[in-house]
């Protein structure tokens, strides 16, 4: 097909995909999918397209609502928000999507949001260039059924104070002055004031995307009511991609018992005559 794109079936843009990938590696392959597309209907697939690895982008547009269907709640809604299906609040916990994707070993995990295009921009290139499943969680304003969920992270007022941005090497600074950072105390991260004495920017946790562990770290900080939400590249680890593999092992099969033949496989090896 001579297409840029094409719509699949609900939840199941990853194994697509794959299939696309797999027999078409030279072409960039991009999934846009969401929340409840990636989290609900389609999050068995997403855990095995997490852990095979196979080099392509998925880029969540999160609106933590199904919003084609009207305003039910999905699996990344909060514990008693309101909704069409939760006219009461909501009971469940929310996944927190780039822990699952960290979880199931996607070695590219990222967040942005749809009000800053330079960081989102940066964000695309750099999964774009890793080589390998990418993962970008994009945090996106739903006006019609779930208006200014992300405002705090988002909106220029507030975002520098609850947001922390990600960045290779570089310390955990925030806030409208820069004046405050992230400090690990053991395995938990703590906000110090760089303003106060004692505090230094020495004493600032440094990045570093290679650490899987600290990814956890990080991505463990979502939730939390006192630290800024972690944004940028929690994780960018090298492993070869699943495609190459099946490419490998081919070239290896072929190289050294000749090129296969359908009849002999079908009658060769096991196969039962029932009588
Ligand atoms: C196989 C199938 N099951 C269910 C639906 C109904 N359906 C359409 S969109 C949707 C949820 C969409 O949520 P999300 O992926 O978060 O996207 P949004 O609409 O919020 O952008 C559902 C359940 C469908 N279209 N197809």
């Amino acid at each position: 097909m001579d297409t840029y794109g094409f719509h699949g079936i609900h939840g199941r843009a990853l194994p697509i995909a794959s299939g696309l990938k797999i027999a078409r590696p030279d072409i960039s392959v991009w999934v846009v999918t969401g929340d409840g597309d990636n989290m609900s209907i389609g999050g068995n697939h997403f855990i095995h397209a997490c852990r095979r690895n196979v080099d392509m982008n998925v880029l969540m547009f999160n609106n933590e609502v199904y919003s084609l269907t009207k305003g039910q709640y999905s699996p990344t809604s909060h514990r008693g928000q309101i909704t069409k299906s939760s006219p009461l609040g909501a009971l469940d916990d929310p996944f927190n999507p780039v822990s699952l994707a960290l979880g199931a070993s996607a070695t590219f995990v990222a967040r942005g949001h749809d009000k800053d295009r330079a960081q989102l921009q940066q964000l695309l290139l750099k999964a774009h260039q890793h080589k390998g499943f990418s993962f970008v969680e994009i945090y996106t304003n739903c006006r019609i059924f779930n208006d200014g969920a992300f405002d705090l992270y988002t909106n220029r007022e507030t975002n520098e104070d609850h947001t922390v941005w990600l960045e290779h090497d570089m310390p955990l600074v925030f806030g409208k002055k820069k004046d405050k950072g992230i400090k690990l105390e053991g395995y938990t991260p703590t906000v110090i004031d760089l303003n106060e004495s004692g505090h230094s920017i020495s004493d600032v946790l440094v990045h570093n995307e290679k650490d899987s562990t600290l990814a956890f770290i990080l991505a463990n900080m979502t939730y939390s009511e006192t630290l800024p939400r972690p944004m940028g590249t929690l994780q960018n680890l090298d492993r070869s991609p699943y495609e190459e593999r099946v490419v490998e092992q081919i070239q290896h099969e072929v190289e050294t018992k000749g090129v296969g033949n359908l009849e002999s496989l079908l009658l060769g090896g096991s196969y039962w005559e029932v009588k």
